[in-house]
């Protein structure tokens, strides 16, 4: 086994978004591309001499054999030893937790989270940090100035290895550890749930849907819900991870869980449904005839959660990323509890974690997590939630009720255009940031605009600043519209909408979600002119 340095030029593009580098799978599969960004994230980091790391991902198309190389390449430059999920697989939440068990210098995790897969589908690598978190934007700038200026990668001539078998093995000096990618996980929910109340409340005769769409969830699912709490055969569905998710988009929302929604609508619906996104930190749950928005989530597991014996001293404080909506503030304010409000992007929540001043995050694209691990858990929100069915003896349409009469309700909705022209995008952008300053105190759709600005934030930690992370409006009603640019697509330019009501109570409090949004959604229109701009007449996906 040699380790050769290779030449190799510059790749333009390879810029971290939201979440980790995502292109189209081909544009990974060209010669260098995978090779010159690993090599850029281990120059970034000052070398991964005698460092280990974790290494896994979602199963889609090209896992394995991006796996394969990052070996390569993690030993060519001397690395000691690497962490892999059997078969290459590692759910993200799980990932950040091997990192964290195991004091590693951190991890690569391969996935483009919820977008489809396949050969011409998406793919993705992230690069996550000791503290088992996504790396902050001073590392991904750093990994991008690398791939800027790389002349040179090295990587080792040697055969594939068997990712198949339990055990270690090694790339010429470095060990490489094949880990059973659900053990670790499932002991650590156990160490936060009620597992015995949970196998009571199942044996009692609730009924659960978990749609893991042919994703990386279902393996830890069949374990967690099946085989350790006894939930009925048949409570897991699409559980077999697919290279191509089996054509399903692997967003768990009602357009794209479309199944799922049609089941817990219909007659005979299951007590509780949820669904897991292509990489396992999304979520979205939903009760009997009742969908719970992930901003109501939020709010509802933190006026719970102390119910599960994880949480059962309470809360440090809670945060939530600028767009999510204020559902979750109102129970912090209820609870005396701090509340942060951070840019839409999981790494923001790292050093709020780190630093024990939250317990719990969330964020309005279907993400909920705690201080368990530094990445956003799909399958833990669906355990504390059924700690919390369990402990309450209530449906989920009870709680979301009881929830809304105490604290008021947020309607909240999130209107995507996707696949745009980057210049209409941009167009629709720079419409609204030039209309701002003017904004407050001007009347729109009958509401009066309070304040209007692009939001910055600074990091209480460390400081750093994080400028245009998205224009908003808010009305004096506390009514309030966002307006921003996705960071995690791979065609064209993805715009968000993000509008949302407070309605106090106790009237109004079960209205139609996109009625209760009218005049917020009008008012969209009249200051961004989207539809005019971009020719659309609706949004792609409504959730
Ligand atoms: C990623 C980030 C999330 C973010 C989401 C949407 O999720 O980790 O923090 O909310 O993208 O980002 P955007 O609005 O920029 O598309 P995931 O599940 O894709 O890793």
């Amino acid at each position: 086994m040699t380790a050769i340095i290779r030449e190799t030029q510059p790749i333009e593009g390879q810029k971290p978004g939201t979440s980790g580098l995502r292109k189209k799978t081909p544009v990974f599969m060209q010669p260098g591309y995978l090779e010159n960004f690993v090599q850029a994230i281990f120059n970034a980091i000052g070398g991964a001499r005698g460092k280990t790391f974790v290494l896994g991902g979602d199963g889609r198309y090209f896992n394995d054999r991006a796996a394969q190389v990052i070996l390569k390449i993690a030993s060519a430059n001397g690395a000691a030893r690497v962490i892999v999920g059997q078969g290459a697989i590692l759910s993200t939440p799980a990932a950040s937790h091997l990192i964290r068990l195991h004091q590693t210098d951190g991890g690569i995790i391969l996935s483009a989270s919820h977008n489809p897969g396949g050969a011409e589908e998406d793919f993705g690598v992230k690069f996550n940090t000791p503290n088992g978190g996504p790396a902050p934007e001073s590392v991904t700038q750093a990994i991008y100035d690398e791939t800027t200026c790389l002349r040179e990668y090295a990587i080792c001539d040697t055969d594939d290895l068997d990712l198949t078998r339990i055990g270690e093995t090694r790339i010429g000096d470095m060990v490489v550890q094949v880990v059973d990618p659900v053990a670790d996980y499932a002991a650590l929910m156990e160490k936060l749930f009620d597992f015995d109340k949970l196998r009571a409340l199942f044996s009692g005769g609730f009924r659960m849907r978990f749609d893991a769409m042919n994703a990386v969830t279902g393996p830890y699912a069949t374990e967690i819900l099946e085989r350790r709490l006894g939930a009925a055969p048949g409570t897991v569905v699409h559980g077999t991870p697919l290279p191509d998710f089996g054509g399903m988009h692997p967003d768990p929302n009602p357009v794209w869980a479309k199944a799922l929604m049609d089941e817990m609508f219909g007659p005979d619906a299951p007590d509780f449904g949820a669904a897991s996104d292509g990489d396992g930190d999304r979520n979205m749950v939903v009760g009997r005839g009742i969908y719970v928005s992930p901003s109501d989530s939020l709010a509802v597991l933190a006026a719970n959660a102390h119910l599960a014996p994880g949480y059962q001293g309470g809360l440090k404080g809670v945060a939530r990323s600028m767009p999510t909506s204020a559902a979750v503030d109102r129970v912090a304010n209820a609870l005396g509890l701090p509340c942060y409000e951070t840019p839409t992007g999981w790494k923001f929540f790292g050093n709020l974690l780190d630093d024990a001043r939250v317990t719990l995050c969330g964020e309005e694209s279907f993400g909920t997590g705690s201080d368990h691990v530094r990445e956003k858990d799909g399958l833990w929100a669906v355990l504390l939630w059924l700690n919390i069915l369990a402990e309450r003896k209530e449906s989920v349409e009870q709680i979301l009720s009881e929830h809304w009469r105490e604290h008021g309700r947020n309607y909240y909705s999130r209107h995507d255009y996707e696949a745009l022209p980057v210049a209409d995008a941009e167009r629709v952008m720079g419409a609204l940031r030039d209309r701002l300053a003017a904004l407050p105190a001007t009347e729109v759709q009958g509401m009066t605009v309070a304040s209007a600005d692009d939001f910055s934030y600074m990091d209480p930690v460390d400081g750093s600043v994080s400028k245009g992370q998205g224009l908003r409006v808010v009305f004096t009603d506390g009514s309030r519209l966002v307006l921003r640019l996705s960071g995690t697509g791979t065609e064209g330019a993805t715009l968000r909408l993000y509008v949302e009501r407070y309605v106090p109570g106790p009237e109004g409090l079960a209205d139609d979600v996109q009625s209760a949004l009218a005049p917020v959604i009008a008012a969209a229109e009249d200051l961004s002119e989207i539809r005019a701009i971009t020719g659309r007449n609706a949004p792609d996906v409504i959730t």
